[in-house]
């Protein structure tokens, strides 16, 4: 077992970290330790810069065929809460979230038994038509593999038509936990870890960049996180068509694993500061603050995030089970937080480019670069 002293000095020197290693950070109580080494990567990547955009997400239906347990939001079909947004209503929400200024619109949902690839294909051309500036982020990598067995195409077909229509970079939902142990026990039925990993590597492939997430405090253990940040890492090692890597913490409320508790302040930055120190070919480490809390989100970025996501607006996959952050945050308000965090904010599109606004308009400008080392792989 490797000890924390160890770790300090690879983390100083810039050598990447061991499986061993991340589970002597799993556990280590020592959580300022954890900050301190986590801050050191976060500053050495993107300086005192803490990151936010301005977006909103659509959830075109929340009708779904699988039955994830950590899921609140999903619907059978026919029940009294099943939803599926029409034409009229996507192009509304496009144009009122151009209205606010919206750089970035997320946009996912559930797989519909009956709707055919040619609605979702027709949600991203809505959004274009209606306002063609923003970038669209949309569909896991779970439902990029429900569209091509629905339409019998390849991953490749799949995002290429989703490309032709607009799509502009994939989220990373849908990651949940890599390991056989914990996919398969809450999550069996959907995309396999082989099949995520193959959906964005062909995403990379193709140009696109894309995001990864890891849901954690369920039924995970320590060497199933560790075990999920390294898979992540060796893709990018690979492809380097990853941004941000997404913690997302479990939310119990209506869903199928209420009984067990939310994870603990404790759990959500000792998992924030490990993920920056484990995945050291990320640029970006994002504390998604609907799920977090605005709090833990703000205090987040010392141990190891510089990104704290969006304004947000009509967020329902954690509302529905049970967030009790709003639904929107005011750029204003994020702006200050990111201050009296010590951080200087910058708003930046999906791509991270840094936003300069004049007037009611916006554009993207240079790309923020962010200076990835070479990592020592000893
Ligand atoms: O894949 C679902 C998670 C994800 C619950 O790419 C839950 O920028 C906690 O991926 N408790 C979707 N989590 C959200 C997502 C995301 C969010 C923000 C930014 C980005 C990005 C991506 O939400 C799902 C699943 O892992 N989830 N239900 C729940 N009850």
């Amino acid at each position: 077992m490797s000890t924390l002293g160890a770790i300090r000095e690879k983390v100083e020197s810039g050598q990447r970290l061991s499986f061993e290693d991340g589970l002597t950070l799993e556990a280590s109580t020592d959580l300022f330790t954890l900050g301190d080494m986590a801050n050191l990567v976060r500053e050495r990547y993107n300086g005192n810069f803490g990151y936010y955009n301005v977006n909103t997400h659509i959830n075109p239906t929340n009708v779904c065929v699988y039955k994830c347990d950590f899921c609140a939001f999903r619907a059978d079909l026919g029940e009294d809460r099943a939803y599926v947004m029409d034409e009229a209503q996507i192009r509304e929400r496009a144009l009122q979230a151009h209205g606010r200024g919206a750089t970035e619109l997320h946009i996912v949902g559930g797989l519909h038994h009956k709707l055919p690839f040619q609605y979702y294909v027709d949600v991203v051309k809505w959004v274009k038509d209606a306002a063609p500036e923003i970038h669209v982020k949309a569909y896991t990598a779970v439902e990029i593999e429900w569209f091509c067995k629905i339409d019998r195409k390849s991953i490749k077909e799949v995002l290429e038509t989703l490309v032709d229509a607009g799509l502009g970079s994939l989220p990373g939902g849908g990651a949940e936990i890599f390991h056989p142990e914990v996919r398969e026990a809450i999550c069996g039925a959907k995309a396999s870890t082989e099949t995520w990993l193959e959906v964005h590597r062909t995403a990379h492939k193709l140009g696109l960049n894309s995001n990864a997430t890891m849901l954690y405090g369920h039924i995970d253990k320590p060497k199933h996180r560790i075990d999920h940040m390294i898979r992540l890492r060796e893709l990018q090692d690979e492809t380097g068509g990853f941004q941000t890597f997404i913690p997302l913490a479990f939310h119990p409320d209506n869903s199928r694993m209420d009984e067990i508790p939310k994870p603990s302040g404790v759990m959500d930055l000792k998992t924030m500061a490990i993920s920056r120190l484990m995945l050291d070919n990320f640029p970006h480490i994002k504390a998604y603050w609907v799920m977090l809390g605005i709090k833990t989100a703000q205090v987040a970025l010392s141990f190891g995030a510089d990104d704290i996501d969006g304004t947000v607006v009509h967020e329902k996959i954690y509302h529905e089970a049970g967030a009790e952050t709003p639904q929107e945050q005011s750029v204003a308000e994020i702006r200050r937080l990111i201050v009296e965090a010590g951080r200087v904010p910058v708003e930046r599109d999906t791509l991270y480019h840094e936003v300069s606004r004049e007037g009611s308009s916006w554009a993207s400008g240079k790309r923020i670069e962010v200076p990835i080392l070479t990592m020592s792989r000893s």
